[in-house]
């Protein structure tokens, strides 16, 4: 796959907001990371998840993933929430300079059971022609078999890296990247190649298990988050996963300065 000179970067909700708080934002740590982004002159797409502002209300209205979900209230209310949290962050990039424009998945994406079904990108890589900086976001998006569904930033992630043929991916966690026990200790996995991948993916899924006793996890946490990006990684698109709560980290990076912390997937 030929790339394009294109940086995909993704904050995680829980890195710009505090979850536990409805509509909280961690402010400061969003602006310190648009101005690491600053640093950056080439283009770039960003994603960012629901954080406080989409989870809170899709659970106020009852939510449930892969159920049908029709209540038109409910539908506007979580859009609305996302649409503000967005406003925010497009408007502090607007600040620095960054000349952000938003895409909201509601109007570019139609699913059928939870899954995108069809994708109208055009608008997307017209804007990366014209030097703006698209940013869209996990929301909620209707679907021909449930109604609507809420699609997650992770998924938005695959089908953007892979669709826009980005030749970066940079996943900002709260966390300095993938963890895994080894007997009894946490360790931080550096690399995640083609020869440990599977190992890594089982450990990750008994881990889970362990720790989730068994319950369902909503997000599919690690496990599912690390088997979707070795799908774009196998695309010969390097994923790294780093601590955004650390400064400095995403611009390093984007610099293409070494991180002795974090994780790169690669096969
Ligand atoms: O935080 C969820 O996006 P995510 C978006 O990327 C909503 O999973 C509406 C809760």
């Amino acid at each position: 796959m030929k790339k394009e000179n294109i940086v995909l970067i993704k904050f995680g909700g829980s890195i710009l907001s505090d979850k536990s708080k409805p509509f909280s934002l961690r402010v400061e740590v969003l602006k310190r990371l648009i101005e690491e982004l600053i640093y950056f002159h080439g283009k770039m797409i960003i994603i960012h998840g629901g954080g406080s502002f989409g989870h809170p209300v899709a659970n106020a209205f009852n939510y449930k993933s892969n159920r049908r979900f029709i209540d038109p209230q409910g539908i506007a209310h979580i859009h609305y929430a996302m649409r503000v949290f967005n406003n925010i962050i497009v408007k502090l990039l607007l600040n620095k300079g960054l000349n952000a424009i938003s895409f909201e998945p509601m109007s570019y994406l139609c699913l059928e059971n939870s899954k995108i079904k069809n994708a109208f990108l055009e608008g997307i890589r017209l804007s990366l022609k014209l030097g703006l900086i698209p940013v869209t976001f996990g929301d909620i998006a209707l679907d021909e078999e449930l109604g609507s569904a809420i699609i997650s930033g992770d998924t938005l992630l695959k089908l953007l890296a892979i669709e826009m043929k980005v030749n970066k991916l940079v996943v900002c966690t709260d966390v300095d990247g993938v963890f895994i026990k080894e007997n009894g200790n946490k360790k931080l996995v550096r690399e995640i190649n083609s020869s440990n991948i599977k190992s890594i993916l089982e450990l990750l899924k008994n881990e889970k298990q362990v720790t989730d006793n068994n319950k369902i996890d909503v997000t599919g946490g690690m496990y599912y988050k690390i088997t979707e990006l070795w799908e774009v990684a196998k695309k010969w698109i390097p994923v790294i996963i780093i601590n955004g709560l650390v400064p400095n980290r995403l611009k390093n990076i984007l610099l293409k300065k070494s991180n002795e912390t974090q994780t790169i997937i690669k096969p």
